[in-house]
């Protein structure tokens, strides 16, 4: 039935009830999914920001929510009171012809150009907010996008590692963002906006969480190929103390094997293809980085670009299925090189490395 020409009654022509309740009802419906679409734990909330830059950026968000729903609230009515008071009537005479108004037309031309240059104000205002502070007690690291993993580097402190960025909370991060592959974009929502990563050309951004916390989401945010939505990574921010005592952790080389299964998947690991791509820092050494550095593995919360918790199973399940988990990865599918025991040997000395 097409409801726009139903039910118009005589006498006040253009106005439908129905079609008015049902518009009222679909708007209902769309406000009430869009509520419900927030506020998901695993989401990564801009307006729940942790740290300074987050917060300004937090900030210019709702300033211009505020001035943008005001203009909407008075066209909008202006609109919606001319229509309905001025509607054509029967037999209503024709309306006062106007070639103009200067007064008016003045008045909306200033007042827009006012409200634009708030919002311009505040944007450059807090663009020169967010410009890198020169500041030589930063933390230096280097993010690097692989397809589809992210490698963390800390030059200062003979650090990498994948998948997991631990900073101390109140410090200046200084993060220097890398690619050999193709453009990807670095994005931590809660702690500060996003910056490209572009092969051959090095840009940098910095971060600052406010207290220790997390573990907060941190994802790619340029499409990099078909893994692109499984190239997240974890930010974990750290006490002063417990952030020396994690660095103290990831310098050590890799902990040796202690028992039988251990030793069985450490020499599974080193006489496999798995050294071919990967390094674990005391069993081998590699030119150039494909896979994620292994050394401390089983310390991490997510793994294989944060798709995964870091579980036995998930591990069992990744290694023998890695094709079918994170299909067009450069890591192959193992399950058929392994017999059951050996995937669980090297499950098992994974894990231990923590
Ligand atoms: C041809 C290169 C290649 C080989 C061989 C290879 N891997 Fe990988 N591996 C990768 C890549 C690339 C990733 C990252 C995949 C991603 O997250 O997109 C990865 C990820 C992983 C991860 C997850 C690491 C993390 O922190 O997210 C583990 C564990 C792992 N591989 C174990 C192994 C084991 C064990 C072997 C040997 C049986 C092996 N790999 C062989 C390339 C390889
Ligand atoms: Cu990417």
């Amino acid at each position: 039935m097409p409801f726009l020409s139903h039910g118009r009654s005589p006498d006040r022509p253009g106005f439908q009830p129905r079609t008015a309740r049902r518009v009222g009802a679909a708007l209902l419906l769309m406000s009430a999914t869009a509520i419900a679409g927030c506020g998901t734990s695993k989401t990564p909330d801009i307006l729940n920001a942790k740290g300074p830059i987050a917060a300004k950026e937090a900030w210019l968000f709702w300033l211009i929510l505020i001035i943008a729903t005001i203009v909407f609230v008075l066209v909008t009515g202006a609109l919606l009171y001319s229509i309905i008071r001025f509607r054509a009537r029967p037999d209503s005479p024709a309306p006062r012809q106007l070639a103009g108004n200067t007064k008016l037309e003045i008045a909306w031309t200033i007042v827009p150009s006012v409200v634009l240059f708030i919002v311009l104000v505040a944007t450059i205002a807090t663009m020169l907010g967010l410009a890198q502070p020169t500041n030589k007690q930063a933390l230096r690291v280097t993010a690097i996008g692989h397809q589809w993993w992210w490698e963390f580097q800390y030059p200062d402190l003979s650090i990498v590692t994948a998948d997991e960025l631990h900073i101390p909370a109140g410090q200046v991060v200084q993060i220097d963002l890398r690619s050999d592959n193709v453009i990807h974009s670095f994005w931590v929502p809660q702690l500060g906006g996003k910056t490209d990563v572009i092969p051959g050309h090095n840009n940098s951004m910095w971060l600052q969480a406010d207290a220790p916390g997390g573990p907060y989401r941190g994802e790619c945010a340029e499409f990099c190929g078909t893994q692109h939505a499984n190239m997240d990574f974890t930010v974990i921010v750290d006490s002063a103390s417990t952030f020396q005592t994690w660095v103290a952790n990831q310098q050590l080389p890799a902990a040796p094997p202690t028992q039988q299964q251990l030793t069985q998947g450490a020499r599974l690991f080193a006489q496999g293809q798995c050294v071919g791509c990967h390094q674990i820092n005391g069993v081998n050494k590699l030119a150039t980085v494909i896979g994620p550095n292994l050394t401390h593995f089983g310390s991490r919360i997510l793994i294989a670009g944060g798709v995964l918790e870091n579980t036995r199973d998930n591990l069992r399940n990744w290694i023998a299925n890695a094709q079918t988990v994170k299909n067009g990865s450069d890591m192959p599918s193992f399950g058929s090189t392994y017999s059951s025991s050996d995937l669980d040997a090297l499950v098992a000395y994974l894990e231990s490395l923590k």
